[in-house]
């Protein structure tokens, strides 16, 4: 039997009812940082995906970005999480959270007046959003030796949290500018210790949260997200993309990690990259890979079935389609999403999308 987008697989340990994945999705409804019961029922309408990835959740206070996002580093938070991943375990369906640290991409009107971290003391440039104003990013400090090994320690501790709430495992939130991929990239990495210069040195952030989440969960229920080809945040797009992630991945690949799941060209927006050298990346992939990034229905079907993709994660049509792996299945009509209401706010745009009849 071939594998299609609508039959069982797995990711790593993790079992699938089907290859359709439910990108992570910042939606800032968690005023207090806290998951609400509002998000319970988002999560819980949408558990008919293969596999939920959780919004972004920051691992610890100066990790966040932005107003509103929910986090992963309290008990309280981890209480929050358990009711989610209860309702959509009871729906018969896997969630994994998605472990995130913004680094530089942040103000300190959002961390409670504390000053972002990133490997180099260099702006974004980027905006945010603080509940009240949509703000340029602030100018971060340099991390020290120090502030690094810290960082694994906050990544193994929201890991172990993420174990508490009951989730299927976690996904590292390395793409799209944020924290492990300023240390990644020489456009925003210019540290001259051993986690910056030579490529190897600026893939070792990486390595080094990816274990501290093995540490806790094993590298079966570990998986890592990537944006080689995205320059998100305004991180420039490093000066020999190909190399550097080739290293990372060969580097992953000794690890037997339970997804790479990589965002294919410019985040939310064209699939674009030098010619063949994504092919030339998910070659090198030897995990189960989660294609990302403007997925048609054709384009899905085609990706699990020819055997390039493992899985294939879909974004805005996840926010608007609740049940949108019977849709894929039915090729039935897709409900439009309403950008106006993917951040902030209550049930409006976001537990109110209709079903199929
Ligand atoms: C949109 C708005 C805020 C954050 C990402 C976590 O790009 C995000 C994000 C997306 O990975």
């Amino acid at each position: 039997m071939t594998d299609t987008l609508f039959s069982p697989g797995h990711l790593g340990e993790i079992s699938i009812a089907n290859r359709l994945v439910m990108a992570p999705l910042t939606r800032n409804r968690a005023p207090d940082r806290v998951p609400t019961d509002l998000m319970v029922d988002y999560y819980r309408q949408r558990a008919h995906a293969g596999l939920i990835v959780t919004e972004g959740a920051q691992i610890s206070p100066v990790a966040q970005g932005y107003a509103w996002t929910p986090g992963i580093h309290s008990e309280e938070q981890a209480e929050g999480w358990a009711k989610v991943t209860q309702a959509v375990h009871d729906a018969g369906g896997k969630i994994v959270i998605q472990l995130w640290h913004v680094g530089r991409v942040s103000h300190p009107s959002v961390i409670d007046g504390a000053t972002p971290v990133a490997p180099s003391a260099l702006s974004a440039a980027a905006k945010t959003f603080d509940g009240t104003d949509f703000v340029e990013t602030a100018m971060p400090r340099e991390m020290s030796a120090d502030d690094i090994e810290r960082t694994f320690l906050d990544y193994a501790h929201a890991a172990q949290l993420a174990k508490q709430a009951g989730f299927d495992g976690v996904e590292l939130h390395a793409a799209n500018g944020y924290l492990i991929d300023q240390f990644l990239r020489d456009t925003s990495n210019t540290r001259t210790d051993d986690w910056g210069g030579s490529i190897a040195n600026r893939c070792r952030f990486l390595l080094g949260a990816i274990d501290a989440l093995i540490g806790v969960w094993g590298p079966g229920r570990v998986g890592v997200r990537l944006s080689p080809y995205s320059n998100a945040n305004n991180v420039g797009i490093d000066s020999h993309t190909r190399e550097l992630f080739g290293h990372a991945i060969g580097q992953l690949n000794d690890r037997p990690l339970a997804f790479v799941h990589m965002v294919e060209g410019q985040t939310g927006g064209p699939r674009d990259w030098p010619e063949g050298e994504l092919e030339m990346l998910r070659a090198l992939v030897a995990a189960p890979y989660i294609a990302n990034n403007g997925y048609s229905r054709e384009m899905a079907l085609d990706a699990v079935s020819s055997g390039a993709a493992t899985a294939v994660a879909f974004g805005k049509a996840f926010i608007a389609n609740p049940d949108l792996p019977a849709r894929l299945e039915r090729d039935a009509p897709l409900n439009p999403p309403k950008a106006e209401l993917f951040y902030g706010g209550g049930a409006e745009g976001y537990t109110d999308y209709p079903t199929l009849g």
